[in-house]
């Protein structure tokens, strides 16, 4: 190998990903070693940007805790494994397994970034979360949807009605420069391309069962006391800006 190729292997990054920024997901891309199958993204699980009962009484400590530090976590975990595993079928030649881990790194991977984002999306009632949107993101909203009450109607109905597991999910289109209210199964089904996630309400029911048992509805009545418009604010600027 010559040596620019050598060089390449030990320092090449790329930059992050506008995506990345804008969820706010640790991750670091590892330089690539000689024979890998490539270069290597170490995810990382972000810390909580409230405490546990920070949203109480609409979401309770002990969900938060559990949701956070084992199915967040465990979504990591699994992204972290699926992707090391399609690096070793290319180091390898061996793709027996090519469907098992696509699917894997596709699940996990949804699930990872969506509660990277799901976790900032919301903040303490009367503390940055609840109220009404504002400024420039009021204006889409009443733009794409007719009125803020509509789109609450839209986005409540959709996410209450996701069958068995999944989101509630706002996605902005920067081809059109629009909001989207979608449902998304699992964490990863029914989204379309073309569109990301700026907002979105987890309706697996590890995110309420403790406190709502089976009242989805009440959960997703509830939510709207901690969405922190802010944030979803941004997360459509750092798109707007990406684009
Ligand atoms: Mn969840």
């Amino acid at each position: 190998m010559d040596n620019s190729r050598r060089d390449f292997f030990k320092t090449a990054t790329v930059p992050a990903l506008a995506a990345a920024a804008f969820i706010g997901a640790p991750m670091a891309l590892a330089a690539a070693e000689e024979g890998s199958g490539g270069a290597l993204t170490e995810h990382t699980l972000p810390d909580l940007p409230y405490a546990f009962d920070a949203l109480e009484p609409f979401i309770d400590a002990k969900t938060m805790q559990i949701h956070h530090d084992k199915h967040h976590q465990g979504y990591v975990n699994g992204l972290n494994a699926a992707e090391k595993a399609l690096a070793e079928a290319r180091a390898k030649g061996d793709f027996a397994l090519i469907q098992h881990y696509s699917r894997s790194a596709a699940f996990n991977g949804g699930g990872h970034f969506l509660h990277s984002m799901f976790w900032k999306v919301m903040a303490p009632a009367g503390k940055g979360g609840g109220g009404e949107p504002t400024g420039e993101l009021a204006d889409m909203i009443a733009r794409d949807f007719g009125s803020f009450e509509g789109f609450k109607a839209h986005f409540g109905a959709a996410a209450k009605a996701v069958e068995g597991s999944g989101w509630g999910l706002v996605h902005y289109r920067p081809a059109d420069g629009r909001l989207l209210v979608l449902q998304g199964e699992n964490q990863h089904k029914l989204s379309p391309w073309g569109s990301m996630p700026v907002m979105g309400i987890d309706v697996w029911e590890h995110a309420y069962y403790l406190n709502y048992q089976n009242n989805r509805a009440a959960y997703v009545d509830n939510w709207w006391n901690v969405v922190n418009w802010e944030q979803v604010a941004a997360n459509v600027k750092a798109l707007q800006a990406s684009a």
